[in-house]
């Protein structure tokens, strides 16, 4: 019968590619750095041994189980291999710990602390690499590169992006982009995958902390924040709470203890975008012109299309994401409302994304010398200044969104989860195009975890088709098959990190796939308990039009609310 020894233990074989997943599968967690279960197989980083009887030492991750194995998971020689691979990592590896921003989040600390490693044989490197530092949303250290191959593969199997490579030979071996160029000057999305699933300090989020608490601590400005749909579903995680649980209340208390003056919700502007995309999209469809029509609120997902697609540039929504339109609205209308000027006020968003670092950065984005958001600041970072503060998250009592901008509908929260701005499009759509009040709201077709999703719905006797992508290497495919005439739709949703935004870079370390599951069923839960559910019910948003903007898509709406693309 098909079964193996594991420790004395008899486990079957049920499947598993790896000695590591049949090994896990008992409840033994067996140290890796460079297995992740969405990537391929590189088994290079030798942390995953086990003893073999009749073979000795082997790569866990990439020996298939065969009946009748023997395996050993902490004999002595098991030990030893795993300190000698740590030592030797460690001898190669900056070790300023204590001031390294992955501190605390850092696998090789944590491993090295496991295994007890107390002293390092081998003689330290002496050659400092330089810092690349060039960008808006990372920072990379190749000191801190223990070459576990991770971020290149991200970047090239899951982002289709292929920026990150290995360079020379022997010890001399590096990741980095080409000829060892800064990732400023290579076609980098600022999507920061690679730093998520970097398992040290090599490639980070570049952290802005120090500014938002000097905007905090300077008397002349009014320091409002926005927060996005993903981080009520994360921020919890950073002190313990369980994965997925919705913490909008706290989220909203906590900023207000930090000294922000008021604190806005980036979903109402969410149910903006609807309005404005959506008008957009029915626009295109009766004239049959610039379809498909792709979404463009995802900002790595616009630079991607901006380098590898100029073709589609015109087909994107010219609508900016919820985040720039809520700055526009903030500085442009709200200011003047509140007799302040636009630079007076300080827009911090809270963001479970790291390409939106980049987006506040854009030309577009600024005017008259203001940039209409200021700050970006992760879920990550939130939750450290949270921390810095003293703040106990969990006792915190929750506090709702200020008005003018914290009201929102489902529509503008399920946007954090992939499928989730189509779904919020669909419920508008449909009743602005039919006349007739959508009865059953939930599109489960364009929901989950699949890599492209579709659906087709009548619109007033028009079959139009949907599809929904996440992770660019997704995108890639699919634009490939509209190049050649394979596919066909009318619209298309792309966001660039697996699962939506709240598998953002900037959210809580999670590579456990079940993490970002339990997130996207809590943002549809929240959708589920909002009062309103469509996003052309939203009063507030009804409001924004009758005081600034008349009706969607008018002069004064593609003025504020609208971009164009770089080609
Ligand atoms: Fe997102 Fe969006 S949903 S892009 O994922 O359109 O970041 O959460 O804020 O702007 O609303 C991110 C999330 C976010 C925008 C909205
Ligand atoms: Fe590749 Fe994204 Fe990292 Fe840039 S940020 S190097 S595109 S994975």
């Amino acid at each position: 019968n098909q079964t193996v020894i594991v420790d004395n233990q008899v486990v079957e074989i049920n499947g598993e590619q790896s000695l590591l997943e049949l090994i896990r599968k008992i409840g033994i967690e067996i140290p890796t750095f460079c297995y992740n279960s969405e990537l391929s197989i590189y088994g290079a980083c030798r942390m995953c041994v086990v003893e073999l009887e009749g073979r000795g030492i082997v790569a866990s991750c990439s020996t298939p189980p065969a009946p009748g194995m023997k395996i050993l998971t902490n004999s002595p020689r098991v030990q030893r291999a795993r300190k000698t691979v740590l030592e030797l990592l460690l001898a190669n590896h900056d070790r300023e710990c204590t001031t390294c921003e992955k501190s605390g989040h850092c696998k090789l600390q944590d491993l090295a602390e496991r295994f007890g490693v107390r002293k390092i044989r081998f003689g330290e490197r002496d050659v400092k690499l330089p810092l690349d530092d060039s960008g808006t949303s990372l920072v990379r250290d190749p000191n801190k590169c223990i070459l576990c191959g991770d971020c290149v593969r991200m970047c090239s199997e899951v982002q289709g992006i292929g920026v990150l490579n290995f360079a020379n030979r022997g010890s001399k071996v590096q990741v980095t982009p080409a000829f060892h160029k800064n990732l400023t000057d290579v076609d980098c999305v600022n999507c920061g995958q690679c730093a998520a699933i970097c398992p040290t300090g090599a490639i980070v989020v570049k952290s802005e902390i120090g500014k938002a608490w000097a905007a905090l601590n300077d008397s002349g400005k009014l320091v409002v924040a926005q927060v996005a749909p993903a981080v009520r579903v994360a921020l919890g995680e950073e002190f313990g709470l369980p994965a997925g649980e919705i913490v909008t209340g706290k989220v909203v208390a906590a900023l207000k203890r930090l000294g922000f003056a008021k604190v806005f919700d980036t979903s109402i502007a969410a149910d903006l975008t609807v309005m404005e995309e959506t008008t957009e999209f029915l626009e295109r469809v009766e004239q049959g012109e610039r379809l498909p029509q792709f979404t463009s609120c995802c900002p790595a997902w616009v630079k991607y299309a901006e380098h590898n697609a100029p073709d589609f540039l015109p087909n994107l929504s010219s609508c900016r994401s919820p985040q720039q339109m809520f700055g526009s609205l903030v500085k442009k209308y709200w200011a003047r409302e509140l007799g302040k000027k636009p630079e007076d006020i300080y827009v911090v968003s809270i963001m479970p994304c790291t390409a939106k670092k980049f987006e506040i950065t854009r030309p577009e984005f600024t005017t008259d010398g203001v940039p209409d958001v200021d700050l970006v600041l992760t879920t990550q970072e939130l939750a450290r200044m949270i921390r810095e503060s003293g703040l106990a998250f969990d006792k915190v009592e929750v506090e709702s969104f200020d008005m003018p901008f914290g009201f929102t509908t489902g529509a503008g929260v399920i946007f954090g989860a992939t499928g989730g701005v189509a779904e919020a499009s669909l419920r508008a759509a449909y009743e602005i195009a039919t006349g007739t009040v959508l009865e059953q709201v939930n599109f489960e077709e364009v929901r989950g975890f699949k890599g492209l999703k579709e659906f087709a719905v009548d619109l007033n006797g028009t079959e139009v088709k949907i599809a929904v992508v996440h992770g660019l290497a997704n995108a890639k495919e699919l634009l490939r098959r509209i190049q050649n005439g394979e596919a066909k739709y009318h619209l298309i949703e792309v966001m660039a990190c697996p699962g939506g935004c709240i598998g953002g870079a900037g959210q809580p370390i999670a590579t456990d796939q079940e993490v970002k599951k339990a997130r996207a069923r809590s943002i549809y839960r929240a959708d589920k308990l909002s009062q309103l559910r469509k996003a052309q019910d939203n009063p507030v948003v009804a409001k924004f039009y009758e005081k600034w903007l008349e009706r969607p898509n008018s002069h004064e709406a593609h003025e504020s609310l609208h971009t164009s693309y770089a080609t």
